[in-house]
């Protein structure tokens, strides 16, 4: 019998009251049942909203430091725990157990840099513009922050929220997405045994429409971080612009790495491999455009071709599996449709292109990692979030023609190029629209302490990651303390 799993709210493991379950299964083999977990309704929502709203007066009260020394906790937990939690994600997401150690470990340095942010969190003082005056802006947690995450990062990305919403002082209703419900059970469980009070982290379980739509209308909720898709991002915008809640907004991107005629070549190799074809394309940050230079396209593709064909699909908790599978079958199937999109729009298919489905792979989502090329910048594979194993590969002349295309797209999270002429990086800092750029690295692998987000529709200018989220969780308050004890009129008295 599979084991059935609860919310969690006000510091207790709850059956939603709808009494209605979904089934969690694992990507790289059907038949295996992860857990049955609660689908729940806006009924649910507003009991974790209550318990968040009144554990928030007194969370607020805790020092910060001591909020930090809690966190500590959770960092020492996860490591611990590490090696079951990845082995645990690979089974219910599907990505291969060197990367979901990853995504833990992320969780570990995003607890570690929440436990030490507990003796900063600074404000600032500065002088008043009256004598015997004392002037400083102190940052406060906000209020309820609901926490709305995708599959891609089970660890990682719910942690980038979570963490940092708690050390300022605010409280929680987490909303995991319906691929990963088990591990963000695992993560609650252990924010429980780190000591965080009852009501300060809630758990709901169940799909967007529902239970997401619940928290982004409930007028008690203050604060939106939300990663996942562009669409989904501006529905939510439009709803929660009733209440004038904060967003956060983390979403689509169509990453481009740029390989100069002067990049060491074997170099970018690796980097492209990786950057596609890691975590099964499956990234906001994942590099779906190559863009190559004329000189180097012809002997660049045929390498990247030769490599992509030796990669090794398979169930990524086996030793050897270089790519796991699609999350569920509707993304596969996206995959799929876009691989047809591509080949109509006369694009090059080189590798790839199918269903995997040899062996034991039958039994899951399983697509051979995908290439076109003689793609042009304008084709909807070249524009499009695929979210899987497919990479467009276009042809420039210059390093202004590639950051023009590179630019070219509704979206701005990541880039790369691969050049050895500093002169050419540089300007590439510079003129590359993205959140992030890298310089002989690939699109993916942001670390924990820097800001993580992206420009034009990727997002709304709020950052994850290190201290930028901090501001995205706290308030300004300004105080002003006079101790010359009478009236003094700012602009007036000093000024007649
Ligand atoms: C995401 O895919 O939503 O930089 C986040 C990276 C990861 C984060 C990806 N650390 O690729």
């Amino acid at each position: 019998m599979p084991q059935i799993f609860q919310n969690f709210i006000n510091g207790k493991w709850t059956d939603s009251k709808s009494g209605r379950t979904f089934e969690n299964r694992n990507p790289a083999n059907w038949n295996d049942v992860v857990g049955i977990f609660p689908k729940s309704t806006k009924e649910d929502v507003e009991d974790a909203v209550s318990a968040a709203r009144a554990a928030f007066e007194k969370w607020r009260l805790v020092p910060a430091p001591a909020r930090g020394d809690i966190m500590r906790k959770v960092g020492d937990l996860l490591v611990k725990n590490k090696e079951e939690l990845a082995r645990e994600m690979t089974r219910e997401m599907g990505k291969v157990l060197a990367e979901t150690r990853g995504d833990v470990q992320e969780g570990i340095d995003t607890a570690y840099y929440a436990a030490t942010e507990g003796r900063r969190l600074f404000g600032h003082t500065v002088p008043s513009e009256m004598p015997d005056k004392f002037a400083m802006a102190v940052r406060v947690p906000v209020g309820v922050a609901g926490i709305i995450t995708p599959w891609n990062f089970p660890m990682e990305i719910p942690t980038w929220g979570i963490f940092p919403a708690v050390l300022a002082g605010n409280t929680v209703v987490f909303k995991p997405a319906s691929d990963t419900p088990k591990t963000a059970t695992t993560l609650v469980d252990i924010m429980m045994q780190a000591g965080i009070p009852e009501g300060v982290v809630n758990l709901v379980h169940g799909g967007g429409g529902e239970v997401g739509n619940a928290i982004v209308n409930n007028p008690d909720v203050d604060l939106i971080l939300f990663t996942g898709s562009t669409g989904v991002g501006k529905q939510i915008t439009r709803d929660a612009s009733s209440t004038l809640k904060r967003v956060s907004l983390e979403l689509g991107g169509k990453n481009a790495q740029i390989v100069m005629d002067d990049a060491d070549l074997d170099l970018a190799l690796e980097g492209v491999l990786w950057g596609a074809f890691g975590t099964t394309g499956q990234r906001c940050t994942a590099t779906s455009r190559l863009i190559l230079h004329e000189k180097i396209y012809d002997t660049f593709l045929d390498m990247l071709v030769d490599r992509t064909k030796k990669l090794k699909l398979g169930n990524g908790l086996l030793p050897g599996s270089d790519v796991g599978p699609c999350v569920n079958e509707g993304q596969r199937n996206v995959v799929a449709s876009y691989v047809e999109i591509g080949k109509n729009e006369k694009a090059n298919l080189v590798c790839g292109g199918k269903i995997a489905s040899d062996g034991e792979l039958s039994k899951g989502w399983f697509y051979e990692p995908t290439i076109f090329e003689n793609v042009k910048p304008e084709m909807r594979i070249a524009q499009e979030e695929i979210f899987g194993p497919v990479l467009s590969v276009i042809r420039t002349s210059s390093l202004s023609q590639s950051i023009d295309i590179l630019n070219g797209t509704i979206y701005g999270l990541s880039s790369s190029i691969y050049t050895r002429d500093v002169n050419s990086a540089f300007k590439a800092i510079r003129d590359i629209k993205a959140g992030i750029t890298y310089i002989n690295v690939p699109t993916i692998g942001a670390e924990a302490h820097l800001p993580f987000g992206g420009v034009k529709q990727t997002g709304n200018g709020h950052r994850e990651g290190g201290w930028a989220v901090y501001d995205f969780f706290t308030e300004w308050k300004s105080v002003y303390i006079d101790y010359s004890g009478k009236l003094q009129r700012a602009q007036i008295d000093n000024y007649e």
